[in-house]
């Protein structure tokens, strides 16, 4: 088999650099290991940038989108009873997110690339990345119990954490900046509207608590666990409970209870993989960073980095240059920093280390009552919440 762009994996990023290339002019293959079924609804991010949204409906995939996502202006801080709402347009220029489920960003994707696109192969699973520093780089995969090769111009490693594309880089040229926390959300799906119209992030001395939506009818909520923590040793009720007790607040605010129908825990991670880019070999999303879901901004990211590769190879082809090619690593990697810094502030800002000390409980609430007073402050925060422009 030969293409064009050789592409591993088909979440976000995969399945969107498809569609880029495919309305550039440029040839593509999707290599995807799960089948169609699992990657559409594999429960993640619920929070597109303005930034996202507008590529979505570039590419034709915003339809859906625009009927049944929910635009948001704003979010609330919630911190010793009290509630405190970020205005995002007033603060950001006029820019808003919108809340719509990455399964449905996947849904609109794959049809879209089925009925129009190039291959997508589902459990074809890529074993290695060969020849990357090459003019004909190679995929090695595995489809239908047969091993077999695609040639390619680009490979893009778009095969998130756990993927292979990665490991083809030499490690001596290669620099990985990494933190674990102490700490896991515990996340659940809720038959039940939500309890308030935009999304409340709360600090409490028993720890995190955000509560979000999938739609008018369905909760998307978070608690903060200990790191390891199994899902199944939290009973319905002790989650409901504990949900209560981190969102109590000083008004009548009340937290609407329903059947809870998916429950699972997400450990919390932040990794740089420096440089993105090996030869023609280039990683794009959680192939080459993560982020703490607190700042959402994953998926963001990855489609701030396939957009950044498919206008540097269109230009590429257009121009005869491959000086956005050569800038990719250095471009993303911008953008990406940018996302690790404001990830981590609103990770420390929001949860509470097993060993924190009430000198740094003081702190958390002295920062929260800053955002809360400061328009300077408050800004930053909209600013980043709200997106930076792609590179
Ligand atoms: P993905 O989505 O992990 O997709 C990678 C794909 O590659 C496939 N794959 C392979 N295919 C072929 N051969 C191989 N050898 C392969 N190895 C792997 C996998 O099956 C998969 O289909 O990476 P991508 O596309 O880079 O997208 C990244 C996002 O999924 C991720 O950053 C976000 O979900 C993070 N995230 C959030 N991001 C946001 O922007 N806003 C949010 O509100 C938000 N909330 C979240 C999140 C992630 C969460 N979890 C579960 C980690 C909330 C949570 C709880
Ligand atoms: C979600 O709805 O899944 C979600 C929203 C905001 C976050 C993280 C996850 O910061």
């Amino acid at each position: 088999m030969r293409t064009t762009v050789g592409i591993i994996g088909a979440g976000p990023a995969g399945l969107l650099l498809a569609r880029l290339l495919h309305d550039a002019g440029i040839d593509s293959v999707v290599l995807e290991s799960r089948d169609r079924t699992y990657v559409e609804h594999r429960q993640r991010a619920g929070i597109l940038e303005q930034g996202t949204v507008d590529v979505l409906r570039e590419v034709g995939a915003g339809a859906r989108m625009d009927g049944e996502g929910l635009r948001h202006d704003g979010i609330e801080l919630r911190f010793a009873k009290q509630r405190h709402r970020v205005d995002f347009p007033a603060l950001a220029g006029g820019r808003s997110v919108m809340v719509y489920a990455q399964t449905e960003v996947c849904k609109d994707l794959i049809a879209l690339q089925l009925a129009e696109g190039g291959p997508l192969l589902f459990e074809a699973e890529a074993l290695a990345v060969e020849d990357a520093d090459s003019d004909r780089p190679r995929v090695r995969f595995r489809h239908e119990g047969r091993e077999d090769v695609l040639e390619c111009d680009y490979v893009v490693g778009c095969d998130g954490f756990w993927g292979v594309a990665r490991k083809a880089i030499p490690a001596r040229l290669t620099q990985v900046f990494e933190r674990t926390y102490p700490f896991a959300w515990l996340g659940i799906l809720a038959d039940v509207p939500p309890s308030h119209d935009e999304l409340v992030y709360a600090r409490h001395d028993r720890g995190f608590a955000l509560l979000s939506m999938r739609s008018p009818s369905v909760s998307r909520l978070y608690l903060q666990v200990p790191e390891g923590t199994d899902a199944d040793s939290w009973s319905d009720d002790a989650i409901w409970a504990e949900l209560e007790r981190r969102f109590e607040t000083a008004d009548d605010w009340r937290l609407a209870r329903g059947p809870i129908t998916q429950k699972s825990v997400t450990p919390m991670r932040s990794y740089v993989h420096e440089p993105m880019r090996y030869g023609r070999l280039f990683l794009a999303g959680d192939a080459a960073h993560i982020v703490p879901p607190t700042g959402a901004k994953g998926l963001n990211l990855a489609v701030g980095d396939v957009v950044t590769f498919a206008r540097a190879l269109t230009y590429a082809k257009e121009k005869g240059s491959a000086e956005l090619l050569d800038a990719y690593s250095e471009t993303c990697l911008r953008r990406v920093w940018q996302a690790e810094r404001f990830s981590y502030d609103m990770t420390s800002l929001l949860h509470r280390a097993p060993d924190a000390t009430a000198f740094e409980d003081r702190l958390q609430l002295a920062r929260l009552e800053r955002i809360s007073s400061s328009r300077a402050a408050e800004t930053d925060l909209a600013e980043a919440y709200t997106g930076f422009p792609f590179g």
